[in-house]
């Protein structure tokens, strides 16, 4: 692919590099003081989400520059490239067309020359039809009984966006059902996701797209015995387990029945699959409307990032930000901090979105970059953070970006919690961005010995990311509009989004040690003298009782 391998010796690098020095340090109260309407013209709109984005550190000249970029690594290309299922994720010759999943049924998009479309929308259509049988109570287990539990067994990417949209959509969930997510390779996990459920209500979605993932096969397996201790009949494992794969084979060799695997396909990242069959645990939560819900809302903002002008396109926006902060003034971080008690794990799946799309240190090239690529992403709910860590935020000596992200309706009656709740964002914002100087807090009479203490400098930057209500179709957008940011980032990049070789040296090691621990007698040993002491540690501690 063309593009942006010399992006840091670019001009409009440069001239961005140059602007940086110029107007790097100009505080957001000098920006606002010279134009009273900049909170009202730095927004932008798409489909039900609202972005503002005054209360950065840039000016009008900021965002042409930075726009520049998009010319310069070809970003218009690189999109229709993706949606049209060319093989843009290089390094393991794939197209990534998550963007197909959300697609319309009468759309073509014909890949290797194969409609795509046709195939995925099979699959829904039988994701909808299980999913209505089970919420029905028609799915019955092996001695008759429905099933009312639903335990998803997956990690990562086939973990993490089911686990994430059930917690945002649970107002939406039959109440009368339990649902859990099990994904560590900790015992821990399933013991407590099933230590109160009865096995002979309880059906197992085994997720996996390789089916090959240590954590999941070894949940399975303790999963499928926990079962056949209160069952007994082997046979029971084919009506309390399904799978979600597009590795039919190792399915049915671990006993599940092919007619229960929904499948879908390699040119969906394990990232980007919660619209993908990975989300059936949530399908059967939140029923087969709203799923579809949460697949519009998707598309619109697929859309909205393929068609709108890069200078009102929110993805763009957001990436161009980002870029500016981590390339140009050196933040290393990213803060996402929802506003919202049902977005609790929202962090965590965009943390994964971002950190294994973009943490990379080659280009498509594979020479290595010349800048900084993705940031640490980090982050939790508001208003709990407030009483945390936004001390740093506040008055620490780093320089943290920070979206914020709020609902003007809240799905509950609860008292006058949800303008509470929103009065801190709006104060939050408020604060970093104008802070309080020497002088006013002097002015309020405060000892002098205290005034460098109570002194906010101010001018951190914030997008406030605000929607009508959590709904699906809004939660659909939202994960649209970060999976876009992070792709027109490593366009900017020149970086590959859609792979991961860096998770697998560590699945290598510990397949080695595995049996070193495992081993009856005393192993011989040859890591380094660090790792050989602790593997000898642990055998001793774990053997002395
Ligand atoms: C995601 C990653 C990773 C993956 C898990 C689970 O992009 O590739 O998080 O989803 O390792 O893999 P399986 O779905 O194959 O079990």
């Amino acid at each position: 692919m063309e593009g942006s391998r010399s992006i840091t010796e670019s001009a409009e690098w440069r001239a961005l590099a140059q602007h940086h020095a110029q107007i790097g340090e100009v505080h957001l109260r000098t920006l606002f003081a010279g134009d009273p309407r900049r909170g009202e013209t730095m927004v932008a709109e798409a489909g039900e989400v609202f972005l503002d984005y005054s209360k950065n550190r840039v000016t009008g000249e900021t965002l042409r520059l930075l726009l520049a970029l998009t010319q310069r690594c070809n970003l218009r290309r690189r999109i229709d490239a993706m949606f049209a299922g060319e093989h843009i994720n290089v390094t393991e010759n794939r197209p990534v067309l998550h963007v197909a999943l959300r697609t319309p049924r009468d759309r073509a998009i014909i890949v290797d020359g194969e409609d795509v479309m046709r195939k995925v929308h099979a699959v829904l259509d039988r994701m909808k039809a299980f999913a209505g049988r089970v919420r029905a109570g028609e799915w019955t287990g092996h001695t008759g009984k429905s099933i009312r539990n639903v335990v998803n067994i997956g990690i990562g990417g086939s973990d993490l966006g089911p686990a994430m949209a059930y917690e945002a959509l649970k107002d939406y969930s039959d109440r009368s059902m339990t649902f859990r997510f099990v994904s560590n390779v900790d015992g821990s996990d399933i013991r407590e996701a099933t230590h109160d459920l009865d096995p002979a209500a309880t059906l197992f979605i085994v997720s996996s797209k390789t089916f090959t993932t240590l954590e999941t096969l070894s949940n399975a397996h303790a999963a499928r015995e926990w079962l056949l201790a209160e069952l007994g009949d082997d046979e029971a494992v084919r009506c309390h387990f399904v799978a979600v794969s597009t590795n039919a084979e190792k399915v049915a060799e671990f006993g599940i029945d092919p007619a229960h695997m929904f499948e879908f396909w390699d040119w969906v990242g394990g990232r980007y699959s919660f619209s993908s069959a990975i989300g059936l645990s949530l399908m059967v939560a939140v029923g087969p409307e709203r799923f579809d819900d949460l697949l519009g809302g998707m598309h619109v903002m697929d859309e909205h990032f393929r068609t709108a002008p890069f200078e009102r396109n929110l993805p763009v926006v957001l990436a161009l930000l980002g870029i500016w902060y981590g390339n140009f003034f050196g933040a290393q971080t990213q803060a996402i901090l929802p506003y919202s008690q049902y977005l609790w794990r929202l962090t965590s799946y965009l943390q994964q979105l971002d950190m294994e799309s973009n943490g990379k240190s080659v280009d498509l090239e594979g020479d290595p970059v010349e800048t900084a690529t993705g940031p640490v992403v980090w982050g939790q709910p508001g208003t709990n953070g407030q009483h945390a860590f936004h001390q740093l935020l506040h008055q620490g000596t780093r320089l943290i970006p920070c979206d914020f992200i709020g609902f003007c309706r809240p799905n509950h009656q609860v008292g006058r919690h949800q303008d509470l709740l929103m009065a801190n964002l709006f104060a939050q914002t408020e604060a970093l961005a104008f802070g309080k100087t020497p002088t006013e807090v002097s002015a309020e009479g405060v000892g002098q010995t205290l005034v460098a203490h109570r002194s906010f400098p101010g001018n951190r930057p914030t997008n406030t990311i605000l929607a009508p209500a959590l709904t699906p179709s809004v939660l659909g957008q939202l994960v649209a509009l970060y999976e876009h940011k992070i792709f027109t980032q490593a366009a900017v990049w020149n970086i590959n989004a859609f792979d991961q070789w860096g998770v697998e040296l560590g699945k290598v090691l510990a397949n080695r040690i595995i049996p070193e621990l495992e081993a009856a007698d005393e192993p011989s040993l040859d890591h380094d003298s660090s790792t050989n002491a602790l593997i000898r540690r642990y055998r001793a501690g774990r053997n002395s009782e």
